[in-house]
């Protein structure tokens, strides 16, 4: 029987009839060469991806211009956290990479992600309020597939989504000002199944819009911090054959019927921090000071998740993500809505080793969701200390 849904997911792939829905051997059959189709959004009210908006013409040209190198995660770009001068465009650049990432060591997991510059999640871009970002979206011409981009920060057009579309080898320019104060996410949405199976392949990121006189406690006070970590929590659906093992696929958009098998399931194999298990524990651990304060921003593109630092607290909370309302204080963990981002602030008390986890505790261990952040400085016996070594029972 022929499903609208399957009619799609053949049209996605480019290689089929309406003669029934897409298998993997068939998405496996395809030539490298391949490019697929995405389908026109059946569930989102616009006549036409490329139409462009129309209305009166502003004139920024007396704004100046700064560009806006990006950075992998969980490091931050250069930025001031009180804004110096007046409202600028900061022109920002994303090449899209389809690339292979490996998931997982231990059971061979891995993921022809897609990504805006090759990281999962994408770059954290940093405005202040009143700024405009002005993206250059590029698709090389040897991706498989159509992306776009929707800024949760940004203000029509689906956040950009809708004037945004780049088939391999275009690029596409488009502007939006940063008119809410906050942490916000960003991700591909092309439209129908393609939505989610982007956003799960890892094409989503966050924007940060401080306000422009700096981030303020409950009193009216300038809160600031002396580093930043930028961690993107991503769910994956790796598809497994008969034997419970990894399948592997030849090319970007190869496991489009396998992963829509998963995803609908809405179990994922992993839940990671920063595109693997292990990107940010081991050698790749965080570090900071006894004193030194930590901006955590956290995004989850897609799903529910519950931060807390095991150790330690948010002295600070934005958890809504927003920065038009005070910190909420004090909190032991804290809720990243699916499709939101959210920021705590941290100042080290004590030295050691601190997991930062999803508190869904099946998920931290089994799934993947844990960073470490290593921490120097001299340990404080008020706070703790063990009064007697685990020895014999005395009675
Ligand atoms: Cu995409």
């Amino acid at each position: 029987m022929i499903t609208r849904r399957s009619a799609l997911a053949a049209a996605a792939l480019g290689t089929v009839g309406l003669s029934g829905a897409v298998t993997s051997k068939q998405a496996l059959a395809l030539p490298r060469t391949s490019k697929f189709k995405t389908p026109k959004p059946f569930s989102i009210p616009i006549s036409s991806p490329a139409e462009a908006p129309k209305g009166k013409p502003v004139d920024l040209s007396g704004l100046p211009r700064v560009k806006q190198e990006m950075v992998a995660p969980p490091f931050a770009p250069v930025h001031d956290q009180v804004a110096v001068g007046g409202p600028k465009i900061v022109e920002v650049r994303f090449e899209i990479e389809e690339k292979l990432l490996k998931v997982d060591d231990d059971n061979d997991g891995e993921i022809w992600a897609l990504t805006y510059n090759g990281s999962v999640p994408g770059p954290l871009i940093i405005v202040h309020e009143g700024d405009y970002v002005e993206l250059t979206l590029v698709n090389p011409s040897s991706s498989q597939l159509e992306h776009n981009i929707d800024f949760h920060a940004a203000t029509g057009a689906l956040g950009g989504a809708a004037i945004s579309y780049v088939q391999p080898g275009e690029e596409v320019v488009f502007r939006w000002k940063a008119i809410k104060p906050g942490v916000f996410v960003y991700h591909c949405a092309p439209g129908g199944d393609m939505i989610p199976y982007h956003v799960v392949h890892g094409m989503n990121g966050a924007v940060m819009v401080l306000p422009r006189d700096g981030l303020k406690n409950k009193d009216g006070e300038l809160l600031t911090y002396d580093e930043l970590v930028y961690i993107g929590e991503q769910d994956f659906y790796l598809p497994k054959d008969e034997n419970g093992e990894y399948l592997k696929f030849d090319i970007a958009g190869g496991d489009y019927a396998d992963s829509l098998e998963n995803m609908r399931k809405l179990i994922p194999s992993h839940s990671v921090f920063n595109g693997s298990v292990g990107a940010l524990t081991g050698d790749h651990s965080l570090k900071s000071k006894v004193g030194k304060t930590v901006m955590i921003i956290h995004a989850q593109a897609n799903r529910d998740t519950r931060p807390h630092l095991i150790g330690g607290h948010a002295d600070y909370v934005w958890e809504g993500g927003t920065f038009s309302d005070p910190p909420q204080t004090g909190f032991e963990t804290w809720l990243i809505r699916g499709g939101s981002a959210g920021a705590v602030m941290y100042t080290f008390k004590q030295p050691g080793t601190y997991a930062y986890v999803n508190h869904n505790l099946i998920e931290a261990v089994l799934l993947g969701a844990v960073a470490h952040f290593k921490v120097e400085g001299e340990w404080d016996n008020d706070l703790m200390a063990q009064l007697k070594k685990p020895g014999p029972i005395v009675n």
